[in-house]
């Protein structure tokens, strides 16, 4: 990752200064709120530093680089391995690529323009309608997130009114090349209404064409793809050639086989980043890590350690006994990363002041945060660490949904070995 480490120690210096102005260079350790685990008895202001220094090897940009993506393509070919007149053929070249926005032959919505829009009509559009926002990739069955960025692209509503829709339409669902085979397709589809209106500020379902600021490669789903904010990677579907409006009443989404949650927003948990799997007994140990923040907003993001054979109360499902003490949550840093065109956020992103270019709020919604902690030392043996978040309506992880097939959420957990 070539940007990954001036965006780094951009970031620790500020994060230092954040621990710094937290208090724990002063003796007065005593004064630290109870919940500031960096005021540890045993540690001096000078090994806090130190492992601090230590946290930050680990830390990730905050935006990945479009070419850092986990890819989870699937196609017999992959699309993106199609050869330059492969690609052509298939529509998959800003220059060969269309999208049909049309009725359900089986369930029709009543329009009267049925629409075939090519890549500059689309992008004509976008002169005056285009909206940019952050957004964290995460597919349903993986755990950890596939990328963070700034995804940009037309409302999906600005070419729905062009058809010029009157009744029955209660849907869409929607899909993408898919090498012309009808067992590859994949599709995906969403209630009119959540087209059309964007609920509780959401930014709206685009037609998305650029990643941080770049043209969307085709290996992320370019030229064009669906991205719905609050969703799961399943409802962004790359490759888009077809969007179908309809009076079907319920969702045809490809990913409900396979016993996934289909109508399941974006959870909020937490995961660690670094940590330490040997560490010296009396020794502090500095744990970093991101969340994921879902629909109901990041809180807190809490560490345990216990001895690994401790034994939980039966019925403690989500290990609410343990001795949960609050990290940090690191604030913006100061380079975003994600190879973003002059390292600077697109004008009028979502979610971003327009003058300042600094978020509105932090941490920010369907995005990632980072946290940092320094926990005292601990004897010699086998520990067990965990980390769960609490979002903003006060549910702690796995809650409010903790069900594997609407998305992970289970709290982590990861051994450390005291000699
Ligand atoms: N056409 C098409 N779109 C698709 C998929 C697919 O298999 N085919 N996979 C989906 C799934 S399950 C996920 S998690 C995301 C992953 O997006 P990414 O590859 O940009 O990270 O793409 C979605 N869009
Ligand atoms: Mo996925």
């Amino acid at each position: 990752m070539g940007d990954a480490k001036p965006f780094f120690s951009q970031h620790v210096a500020l994060t230092r200064r954040y621990f710094l102005e937290a208090g724990v260079a002063a003796t007065a350790i005593s004064a630290l709120g109870s919940s500031s685990e960096i005021a540890m008895a045993k540690a001096t202001p000078h090994s806090v530093e130190q492992k601090l220094a230590e946290l930050t090897g680990a830390l990730e940009p905050y935006f990945t680089a479009p070419d850092q993506f986990r890819d989870v393509s699937r196609g017999t070919p992959i699309p993106h391995t199609l050869d330059a007149n492969g690609l052509e053929a298939a529509g998959l070249t800003r220059d060969s690529w269309k999208l049909e926005v049309v009725a359900d032959p089986e369930h029709p919505a009543r329009i009267r323009a049925p629409l075939i829009i090519r890549f500059d009509e689309l992008l004509e559009i976008g002169k005056q309608h285009a909206v940019r926002f952050p957004k964290v990739m995460t597919c349903l069955n993986i755990g950890c997130p596939l990328g963070m960025g700034i995804w940009e692209g037309v409302p999906l509503r600005e070419l729905v009114w062009r058809t010029r829709p009157s009744e029955n339409l209660r849907r869409l669902h929607y899909y993408g090349f898919h090498n012309g085979d009808p067992k590859q397709l994949f599709r995906s589809s969403l209630p009119i209404g959540r087209v059309l209106e964007d609920p509780f500020d959401l930014p709206p379902v685009i037609v998305c064409y650029k990643l941080n600021g770049e043209w969307l490669d085709v290996v992320r789903g370019g030229p064009v793809r669906i991205v719905v904010p609050e969703a799961y990677g399943f409802k962004s579907v790359k490759w888009l050639t077809h969007v179908v409006l309809s009076n079907l009443a319920h969702a045809n989404d490809t990913y409900a086989d396979g016993n996934n949650d289909i109508d399941s927003p974006l959870k909020t948990f937490a995961a660690t980043l670094q940590i330490p799997s040997n560490a010296t007994a009396g020794e502090p140990l500095a744990i970093s890590g991101y969340a994921q923040v879902g629909i109901s907003g990041l809180a807190k993001v809490q560490v345990s350690v216990h001895p690994a054979d401790h034994e939980w109360p039966a019925g403690d499902l989500y290990f609410d006994s343990a001795d949960w003490r609050d990290a940090t949550i690191l604030p913006p840093p100061r380079e975003w990363g994600g190879a973003l065109p002059g390292g600077s956020i697109p004008a009028e992103t979502l979610g971003f002041d327009s003058t300042t270019a600094e978020p509105k709020h932090w941490p920010m919604r369907l995005a990632k945060a980072h946290w940092a902690i320094v926990l005292p030392g601990k004897s010699q043996g086998k520990y067990v660490l965990r980390c769960r978040t609490i979002d903003d309506k006060g549910a702690a992880q796995p809650r409010p949904r903790p069900f594997r097939k609407s998305g992970h959420a289970a709290i982590e957990q990861v051994d450390i070995d005291v000699a």
